[in-house]
């Protein structure tokens, strides 16, 4: 397998975007070697401009539920894109997608589309603070929800994973205000609200994380952070921009039975297209300009095309329930995978919930970040790359999840279980 176009494209790219990648998470800085230009993708495969052929796993870091070039998806986008990319307007898809949203998710009564899962972190973040009149917000290690400033503070996703927990540019101001706690650790939590709750406008949280490597929030956990955020009068944001329509259609929180105040939503949503939501309580989103006086715009909020893309995505979700499927495809591919370093020796942990999952290359099971850092990176280089070069695209870093879709059948399962067994011998034998 040769990769000469995709390095001679990232030399290009390199003079002229910095790092030669749009986003650091794609940069290859973990896992060593330089990234891959991808031409096309089809069902569960990425073809690379070298002509190879990859069982994506990636899916985009979550959005490809369906797989690539869906062609429900398609359909749909071509078709908007015929009658203009962009308005400037209300449209009909905005509240059509509005509407599937809300059906979904019981918490949200009003919703908002964004571009980004960032831009919804964003505005959940200062409607949290105008609705409380609070400054304090409180996120976790190792959970990830985009780069607003007042959230990279020990951020979970590509700024940790590249060694910078918490990124220039970010002021000791904007920090000052952002309470960092371990995820999973109830004493934490507790002793963080004994301290600062009357000043804690929200506590935002992955209710399973993704960013740290696939994480599950534990029950008690649970319960403590809605239990403390109702008791001190402060919001809960439910990060669910990975876990919304992934884990199940309706999320984490009709899995867990747990009402957050707001959620962020993104990936899915948009079916690979640009788009984030926040939405909740009618009395909370209520206070968003022009209803109320908190202030978030967007030209391209609601975009024709990403809401199509969208629509047509959340419709074959609805229609196709995959969920019991891809729970199929994650158990044989988590039992393969396990059987597959046990054979080799090679201490792992699987963490696996719904059809997102990690193998974290380390002896003790990862509930939190400190236990996430202590994986054997240098190990998941060595098998990130034997399973590339075997056809199997897995993500770039120990501390991101993989993606199962529905596009995926037992024979890419089997495939990349072959594939597994071959890698970890072959770090056995280094
Ligand atoms: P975006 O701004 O990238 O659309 O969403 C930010 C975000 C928010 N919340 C969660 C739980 C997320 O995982 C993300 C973004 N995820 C990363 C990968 N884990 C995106 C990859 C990238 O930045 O290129």
């Amino acid at each position: 397998m040769q990769f000469e176009k995709s390095h001679a494209a990232f030399q290009k790219a390199k003079r002229l975007i910095p790092g030669g990648v749009n986003s650091p998470a794609r940069a290859f800085g973990a896992v060593g070697g330089q990234p891959l230009f991808i031409a096309r993708g089809e069902g569960a495969y990425l073809y690379d401009i070298d002509g190879n052929c990859f069982i994506d796993y990636v899916a985009s870091w979550g959005p490809m539920i369906l797989g690539h070039a869906h062609p429900e998806v398609v359909a749909a986008v071509e078709s908007a894109v015929r009658r203009g990319t962009s308005f400037g307007a209300p449209t009909e898809a905005e509240t059509e997608l509005a509407e599937l949203i809300v059906e979904a998710f019981p918490s949200i009564e009003r919703v908002r589309l964004v571009n980004s899962g960032t831009e919804a972190a964003m505005s959940a973040i200062r409607l949290a603070r105008a609705y409380t009149g609070r400054d304090l917000i409180v996120k976790f290690a190792g959970n990830y929800h985009g780069h607003v400033d007042s959230l990279l503070v020990a951020a979970g996703s590509s700024a940790t994973t590249l060694g910078v927990p918490s990124s220039p540019g970010v002021t000791a101001g904007t920090a000052k205000d952002t309470l960092v706690l371990e995820y999973n650790d109830v004493v934490g939590l507790e002793e963080a609200f004994a301290q600062w709750g009357s000043q804690i406008a929200a506590v935002i949280v992955e209710p399973v994380a993704g960013n740290m490597g696939v994480v599950k929030a534990q029950a008690d956990f649970r319960q403590a952070l809605r239990e403390l955020t109702s008791q001190h009068g402060a919001l809960l944001i439910f990060d669910e921009v990975i876990t919304g329509f992934r884990v199940c259609y309706g999320g984490a929180q009709t899995l867990f039975g747990i009402q957050p105040d707001l959620t962020i939503l993104g990936k899915i949503l948009g079916g690979g297209l640009p788009i984030g939501a926040y939405g909740g309580r009618a009395d909370i989103m209520d206070q968003m300009l022009p209803s109320g006086k908190v202030f978030q715009a967007g030209t391209l909020s609601g975009n024709p095309l990403a809401t199509a893309a969208g629509i047509a995505t959340l419709k074959v979700l609805r229609q196709t329930n995959p969920y019991p499927y891809l729970e199929q495809l994650s158990t044989r591919l988590a039992v393969g995978l396990e059987q597959a370093a046990k054979e080799a020796e090679i201490p792992v942990c699987i963490g696996w919930f719904g059809s997102m999952m990690t193998l974290f290359f380390t002896s003790e099971p990862v509930v939190d970040w400190p236990s996430a850092r202590r994986c054997n990176t240098q190990q998941y280089a060595q098998y990130f790359w034997g399973m590339l070069r075997r056809g199997v695209y897995l993500p770039c870093s120990q501390f991101e999840a993989l993606f199962i879709s529905a596009a995926h059948t037992p024979d890419h399962i089997d495939t990349t279980i072959t594939a597994a067994k071959q890698v970890m011998k072959e770090l056995k034998q280094r």
